[in-house]
């Protein structure tokens, strides 16, 4: 069975368009990842027996997104050593930047890597889990690389009329 090394959590099911994003870039990778909502306010003991269990079970990166007063990332944060890649998921009220503003502004000592807002965001939270992974992973370094080179190539030169 491959091991999965990645977790992404969100705080909704009304998350998953956005975090879904992440996702794809992962499968585009070929690293196996799991999905779950953990909210930090409607599933906070769930969110705990998540965190204490991360590490034990293998994961090495956690992609959390959450949006609003977006507390997961940092709750995930303080309470696993597992890295946590957070992603300020998008509102109607405030545009995503109250999500923004509850993620990155951390207390020295437990870290949120915090991505852009949206969905830019969640794909940038793949490519970063991969590139976490591919620090001792030389295969997927190799695709990952590849990926990358894709990307640029694809990129035109000059700009046309649409
Ligand atoms: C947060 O509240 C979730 O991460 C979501 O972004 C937001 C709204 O959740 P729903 O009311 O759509 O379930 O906890």
């Amino acid at each position: 069975m491959t091991e999965i090394n990645v977790g992404i959590i969100m705080g909704s099911q009304s998350d998953w368009p956005t975090m879904k994003e992440a996702a794809d870039i992962l499968d585009d990778l070929g690293i196996a990842y799991e999905t779950k909502i953990v909210s930090a306010h409607r599933t906070p003991d769930r969110l705990w027996r998540y965190g204490k269990e991360a590490a034990g079970r293998g994961l090495k990166v956690i992609i959390a997104g959450a949006g609003g007063a977006a507390h997961l990332p940092g709750m995930m944060a303080s309470k696993t050593r597992v890295p946590v890649v957070g992603v300020p998921v998008q509102t109607r009220a405030l545009s995503g930047v109250d999500s923004l503003y509850s993620i990155v502004q951390m207390p020295k000592g437990f870290p949120v890597a915090t991505m852009a807002i949206g969905a830019a965001g969640a794909a940038n939270a793949g490519l970063m889990a991969a590139g976490i992974l591919a620090t001792s992973d030389p295969d997927l370094a190799e695709r990952l690389d590849a990926w990358r080179a894709a990307l640029s190539a694809s990129i035109p030169d000059e700009p046309v009329d649409q």
